[in-house]
């Protein structure tokens, strides 16, 4: 056998030391984008994210509303692969054909219709806002808009009428079509809307677009109306029916691919790899590797990107059950290195992302400085209302459920099948509960601001910077003691540590 000299270590056993802040080094000048697939020296990657996020492939996780709303905030969804080609393909495929702006008739839908009705609506169409005229045409009387927002927010209350949620959540706003701009002002003021109006040449209000919507056009708002361009979605696929779920995956335009597996070193991934390659235009990541041989492995069959990390995820006993695994630190730091040498060598940069394991935010920006170039959580995006699984209250707590792939729930057996028997042999995931957090938004905005600024502290504007000029320093557990409350005692009446 051969012993690895160094214990494997994972993000909580080390800490970022500031570099020297220049002026120009505020949150408001880091610039989070980042490339996810392969490309070569002085070239632009074909896909980059604004934000470096990527939603677990899970049942629990990623389906088509996450897939939006991540899409929406600059990262990325890989829809779950563990369910029928159709089923997946039909979420790729409501992803890829989501519009803004949907107009529906009085007779159609009006304020008395239920959040569930609009929510049927919308699924068929495949639209995030329904606007309700008097004629079903644009230029009828506007009688309401009702955003998505608006029923997942409220998921607890999809049979109450839509004309209950003008407070908090209130989108549904009564105006007309034609009213002039400062009349619109005074609507959004009224119902405290985020909302922009959109006016024609005559200063008459043609559309209401939501603050954050527009943020992201300011440009050109108006391309936000029946908008011919599509979110970017990824999906998980598997070793066995790749020949069949792949072919039907394109068809529907899915952007990227990943091979979802607890163990990525193995020659059927290659395989998989190659038979994409060799078939389609369409970028492909594979994965999990925890060290360079198996990065090399990869990236050598072809693929566009490596996922690292085995055995850290939060809902994972592969290392109980199977005691394979490495602390995720030591195995991104180890494969970053790989990374850099190979660009060095070849002129080609595979990005690696860092699957599982975060916790705390500050986990991500380690991950980043370590090499990642994007990283994939699961736990951290089930807690949100765009999860697909159900909110519940536990004593005084909203909770939301969140399941392993390798659970018996989830039965995911192509995710860990080494050949052999169909089916999963043995458990290597639980089902549990992570505490409701709200919307994906709010709290990605947080996130993010706390990378930022962490990345500031260290003098990097952007992700490479930060990976180039990072100085990370291994802490002992008494000073892992010193970075909490210690020593006193806290106000919920509990003691700090000591
Ligand atoms: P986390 O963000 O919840 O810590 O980890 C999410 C990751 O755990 C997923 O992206 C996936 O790689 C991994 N996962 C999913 N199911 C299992 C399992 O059943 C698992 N063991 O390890």
């Amino acid at each position: 056998a051969h012993y690895y000299k160094e214990p494997s270590r994972t993000f909580s056993e080390f800490l970022l030391l500031p570099n020297l802040t220049t002026k120009d080094c505020i949150p408001a000048n880091v610039d989070l984008k980042t490339p996810i697939v392969k490309f070569q020296k002085d070239e632009k990657p074909a896909i980059e994210l604004n934000v470096p996020f990527a939603s677990a492939v899970m049942q629990a996780v990623s389906d088509q509303h996450m897939a939006i709303a991540l899409a929406q905030c600059g990262g990325i969804s890989f829809i779950y692969g563990s369910q029928t080609v159709a089923d997946q393909v039909e979420m790729v495929r409501k992803v890829k054909e989501y519009k803004a702006g949907f107009v529906v008739s009085r007779s159609n839908l009006t304020p008395n219709h239920t959040l569930r009705d609009v929510l049927a609506l919308n699924e068929r169409n495949g639209h995030s806002t329904v606007a309700v005229t008097d004629d079903g045409t644009p230029k009828g009387k506007l009688l309401g808009i009702v955003t998505s927002r608006d029923y997942r927010t409220s998921r607890d209350s999809l049979d109450k009428p839509v004309s209950e949620f003008m407070t908090p959540y209130s989108s549904l706003i009564y105006g007309t079509l034609g009213t002039t701009l400062s009349e619109a002002n005074d609507l959004i003021w009224e119902h405290k809307l985020n909302c922009v109006p959109i006016v024609d040449g005559d200063q008459n209000l043609v559309y209401l677009v939501f603050r954050k919507d527009y943020d992201r056009h300011k440009e050109n708002p108006l391309e936000l109306l029946d908008n011919n361009k599509s979110y970017i979605v990824g999906a998980g696929i598997n070793t066995k029916d790749y020949k069949e779920r792949v072919p039907a995956l394109v068809e529907a335009g899915v952007d990227i691919l990943v091979i979802d597996s607890s163990d990525g070193f193995s020659e059927w991934q290659r395989e998989t790899v190659q038979y994409v390659k060799a078939n389609f235009n369409v970028k492909i990541g594979a994965g999990n590797v925890a060290d360079k041989e198996g990065f090399m492995y990869l990236v050598e069959s072809g693929a566009d990107f490596v996922k690292v990390g085995i055995g850290g995820g939060s809902i994972c006993i592969t290392r109980e059950q199977k005691g394979i695994g490495r602390g995720q630190a030591s195995a991104l730091i180890e494969i970053a290195e790989a990374r850099d040498a190979y660009f060095e060598e070849t002129g080609t940069y595979v990005p690696i992302c860092s699957d599982g394991g975060i916790v705390h935010d500050y986990h991500i920006t380690m991950a980043l400085a370590m090499g990642a170039n994007f990283v994939m959580m699961g736990r951290y995006f089930a807690r949100f209302d765009e999860s697909p699984t159900k909110k519940l209250k536990i004593g005084n707590n909203y909770v939301k459920e969140y399941w392993a792939e390798g659970s018996n729930r989830a039965r995911n057996w192509e995710r860990y099948d080494l050949g052999g028997k169909q089916g999963l042999l043995f458990e290597e995931g639980v089902d549990s509960y992570v505490p409701y957090a709200g919307g994906l938004r709010e709290n990605l905005d947080k996130t993010t601001s706390k990378i930022k600024s962490t990345m500031c502290n260290c003098g990097a504007k952007t992700i490479r910077g930060l990976q180039s000029e990072a100085r990370i320093t291994l802490v002992s557990s008494t000073s892992l003691v010193e970075g909490g409350a210690h020593d006193v005692i806290l106000k919920d009446g509990s003691m700090s540590a000591e």
